[in-house]
């Protein structure tokens, strides 16, 4: 009895220390993810109004993109049109961009987001910086935000400063449009939570053996005939280089880079069922729909390989704007190891007179690896450690930790588990310099998370297997390790299923974590 009164007690305290708080605008306690670097509170409120102009201090299209993206994302909650504008001196009102290349702690991607009464003024260094404090500054406003229909009330922001900067270049996702083909649209959705998480890469796996999905336009009927299907035997489908091309657009207008994958020497049955002279006895295979790996390979003895890898890789190259290339490489099980590393060694030469760096899955570190070429960890650390070894850095995907495609727990509909079952937690409760030993932080260029899609055949089953996970990967690689913790995380993450509910986004509600007034489903 005793000990019930004082727990009641206890509560009755903390009720009313978080209602003082409450009221008081806390720029400490706003759900941010991932968790920036350094916030300073202030506890008053900037208020956004009709009248609020957003100024930017120099016309560069990319500072103006950025302000209108802040614009645009005010207006369907607030109603307001915000006017974006040259400020002609410093503004003492509203809401000011402005690059300061000499704040160098702030680096390619920092910023400082200064929020009092009267004004929000944003620094960075680069532009990609202004574009992360919009990713924060929408994180302080409610979650309705994000539903694009009209909010009551004030539109109040808590003041302080936060100086923010993350910890890794590289934080991206992989998404396998080869087993399961997704619109344009569905890869802009994704895209636009990458950017809400200040994820900086999209790597598409655009070719396997269940169908080819990007037009090359010297080789037809990779997507005529090899992008005519998908896993499970639908329609599958594929992207025009104009369509890519949008995508990749689409994608640079919030900082991220598209990394191309053509996966090679094996997961190639597209191709080699749509020109049999890739073929080593030179007939061409039947398409595959099934979900079997390791069994197809290009004929590495044969020239026309090379010119059909050169060919495709010009066209692709041509459309890319960012600086990598995927080839894959990984279980080439059907291509004997002293064929598989010589292939490597080529192909990498290949991509390199293109201008691109290559990056490729960790088998790859069986080859010698040329300057700039970046290993991809995602089941052997003896690979990575090669890689490093031979003075190449890593990207850390490791399926037991970063894999999308692994099934949360026994119970799940969706997903593979051949690396375990990777709870939400699990899947945060990890850090990329402790993971192998023997490579560390500076080995490390960053993280990336893998959607295979096998078992996902529309774009809700997608969601139910990215969402919640990706967004404790994207703190994982932006945020300090000392500033993480799942405890703190997992209460974050709870507010964030409102957000992703009004973004429309379909995530697992996982038991580890307590949603709050999210509507219970699955
Ligand atoms: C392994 S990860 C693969 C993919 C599969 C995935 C399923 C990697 C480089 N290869 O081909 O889709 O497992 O989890």
């Amino acid at each position: 009895m005793k000990k019930v009164a004082i727990n009641f007690l206890a509560l009755m305290t903390l009720g009313v220390i978080s209602c003082t708080q409450s009221n008081r605008p806390d720029l400490t306690g706003q759900n941010l993810i991932p968790q920036p670097v350094e916030i300073t509170a202030t506890n008053q409120s900037f208020a956004i109004q009709e009248n609020t102009k957003i100024f930017v201090q120099n016309e560069l299209p990319e500072i103006q993109g950025v302000a209108k993206f802040l614009s645009d994302f005010l207006q369907p909650a607030t109603g307001f049109a915000l006017p974006v504008e040259l400020a002609s001196a410093e503004p003492t009102e509203g809401i000011l961009f402005s690059i300061n290349e000499a704040d160098s702690q702030l680096g390619e991607e920092g910023y400082e987001l200064n929020i009092s009464e009267n004004m929000v003024k944003i620094t960075a260094a680069k532009p990609a910086g202004l574009f992360y404090a919009v990713q924060t500054l929408r994180q302080l406003l409610p979650a309705s935000f994000e539903s694009k229909t009209k909010q009551d009330g004030k539109y109040l922001l808590a003041t302080g400063v936060i100086r923010d900067y993350p910890q890794y270049a590289f934080r991206g996702m992989m998404l396998d449009v080869a087993r399961h083909f997704f619109t344009v649209d569905e890869v802009k959705k994704v895209i636009d939570m990458l950017a809400a998480y200040k994820l900086n890469v999209l790597h598409l796996h655009l070719s396997d053996d269940q169908g080819w999905r990007i037009e090359i336009k010297s080789w037809p009927n990779l997507t005529a005939h090899g992008g005519s299907t998908e896993v499970g035997g639908g329609e599958g489908g594929f992207y025009t280089q104009e369509q890519y091309s949008d995508i990749v657009r689409y994608a640079a207008e919030r900082f991220i880079i598209v990394i191309p994958e053509i996966d090679m020497p094996g997961h190639t049955n597209a191709a080699l069922a749509s020109y049999a002279e890739l073929n080593c006895d030179g007939k061409a295979t039947e398409l595959y729909t099934g979900i079997k790996v390791g069994f197809s390979s290009l004929c590495i003895k044969k020239e026309i390989t090379y010119q059909f890898i050169n060919d495709v890789v010009s066209e692709l190259v041509a459309l890319t704007p960012g600086p990598y290339f995927h080839i894959g490489g990984d279980e080439s099980h059907a291509t004997p190891i002293e064929e598989y590393i010589p292939f490597i060694n080529r192909v990498q030469e290949i991509v390199k007179a293109h201008g691109k760096k290559v990056i490729g899955w960790d088998e790859i570190a069986h080859a010698n690896l040329i300057e700039n070429t970046f290993v991809q960890y995602w089941a052997k650390a003896d690979n990575a450690k090669k890689g490093v070894e031979q003075g190449a850095q890593v990207i850390l995907s490791p399926a037991s930790k970063a894999y999308l495609d692994m099934q949360y727990d026994s119970t799940s509909t969706y997903g593979l588990h051949w690396a375990g079952y990777v709870e939400v937690d699990s899947a945060y409760v990890w850090s990329p310099e402790t993971l192998v030993p023997g490579i560390s932080r500076e080995n490390i260029l960053g993280v990336e998370s893998p959607l295979w899609s096998e078992t996902v055949s529309n774009i809700d089953e997608m969601e139910y297997l990215v969402f919640p996970r990706l967004l404790g990967h994207a703190e994982i690689g932006w945020s300090p390790v000392e500033k993480r913790n799942w405890e703190d995380y997992k209460l974050r993450l709870a507010a964030h299923g409102k957000r992703m509910e009004a973004q429309g986004v379909d995530f697992y509600r996982s038991a580890t974590v307590p949603w709050s007034g999210t509507e219970e489903k699955k």
